[in-house]
């Protein structure tokens, strides 16, 4: 090898794959891996972006906010450029020092002792849902049954929303999402419906249109207290409504989906209920919900010898992360007993999911309650995913759940 080889950098690998087809979404774990493969930088030429599909990298992406913004959005679109589609989120696509106030304000809301008080109320809920799925026979539809019902039934209230139009939250959490991608056929289909669905969430986020007691009165009272401004308030709560509801159901989606394609880790279960945390955590890791986020170089940066230009975007494959070989042993098993904490499935660094805490207690609470009630899960049907540009995502999950004795 002639000396100077070792000075130059080695040439970047390419593709011209489109992450975002129906194909890839639909059955994403090939691509992962030839990525992987290929090296952990690649330049993915049809959107001139900067591929991470490896676990060190995308981990040292997350956590390096300084190099790697968030300000220019989280998604394909480089606000640099572009007028994002609505506001800005104040969490989401800000960097310090304006995002520091409002991830205080909801860390504060949504930790684990703030809560508590919704615990006791939660496990109740589970209980009447699976009841009632159970009452009307062995079938049912996982997904739509338990996955979107539950989250429902107990995320709404807490956040204090009024009765109506929360058939809403689905269609314009599943829009967001789509956002982050390329405008293709996935975000033209929301064209029409899209503003209704907008305008609906925008009203819920009024102060006069929440309860007293819920997530959304705390939020405006903290900007009494002068922790945020008046203006900021319904943004924040605009967080909530667009980032706590698909993500916990397709979340939930993935951990049914694990125990009903593996019988022996839900008797393992069944007979250690302590490890319905772990078993939540292992199929975020499995099957990673949130599939993608971008960011955005500040500087030209090198990572693991390939340069970035400044104001390039970069790709994080959570998902490929999380099942990144050289981190995971045997990653694409769905394991409770391995340690899957690390994974990069809620993010990593200041941005990591502020409502995780909420998606582990709606997932303890459901699960927990299952276990206790039914004996096997077994699939009944050909599980049906939804396409969407970001979330690993279903829309059918046919089982048969057998009542315990
Ligand atoms: C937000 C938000 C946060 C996380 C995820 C997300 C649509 C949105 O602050 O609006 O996805």
């Amino acid at each position: 090898m002639p000396p100077e080889t070792a000075h130059r950098p080695s040439p970047l690998p390419t593709s011209d794959v489109d992450p975002f087809s129906d194909e890839v979404l639909a059955h994403p774990d090939a691509l992962h891996q030839a990525l992987r493969e290929a090296g952990p930088v690649v330049h993915l030429t049809r959107y001139d972006v900067y591929a991470l599909p490896r676990y060190p990298q995308v981990h040292a992406a997350l956590t390096d906010w300084q190099r790697f913004q968030s300000g220019a959005g989280v998604g394909l679109s480089n606000f640099r450029h572009e007028k994002p589609w609505r506001r800005p989120s104040l969490l989401l696509e800000a960097d310090p020092p304006l995002h520091d106030a409002p991830r205080r304000v909801l860390r504060e809301l949504l930790a684990p002792p703030a809560l508590r008080r919704l615990r006791e109320q939660w496990l109740s809920t589970a209980e009447s849902l699976v009841d009632e799925v159970l009452s009307r026979g062995p079938e049912c539809d996982a997904f739509t049954a338990l996955a979107q019902a539950f989250p429902l039934r107990v995320f709404p209230d807490a956040v204090g929303l009024g009765p109506d139009g929360r058939e809403n939250l689905l269609p314009y959490g599943n829009m967001a999402f789509n956002a982050f991608g390329p405008a293709n056929h996935l975000v033209a289909a929301d064209a029409e419906r899209g503003p209704g669905f907008s305008a609906w969430v925008d009203a819920q986020c009024t102060r006069e249109a929440l309860s007293e007691d819920g997530f959304g009165a705390r939020i405006w009272a903290a900007a009494d207290c002068g922790e945020l401004t008046y203006e900021q308030a319904p943004l924040v709560v605009r967080s909530l409504l667009t980032a706590g509801v698909d993500t916990t159901v397709h979340g939930l989606g993935a951990v049914l989906y694990a125990f009903a394609t593996h019988p022996e880790q839900w008797h393992l279960l069944r007979a250690r209920p302590e490890l319905v945390r772990v078993a939540f955590d292992e199929a975020v890791r499995w099957q990673s919900p949130v599939q993608i986020f971008f960011r955005t170089a500040t500087a030209e940066v090198t990572i693991a010898g390939a340069r970035i230009p400044e104001g390039a975007k970069v790709l994080m494959f959570l998902g490929s992360a999380n099942r990144d070989p050289g981190r995971w042993d045997d990653p694409d098993r769905f394991d409770l007993r391995r340690d899957p904490s690390g994974h990069v499935g809620f993010g990593m660094g200041i941005h990591q999911c502020v409502g995780q805490h909420v998606a582990r207690l709606e997932a303890e609470a459901l699960l927990s309650v299952l276990a206790r009630r039914v004996q096997r899960i077994e699939r009944a049907g050909t599980p049906q995913r939804h396409l969407n540009n970001t979330m690993r995502a279903w829309s059918s999950l046919p089982v048969r759940l057998h009542p315990a004795g």
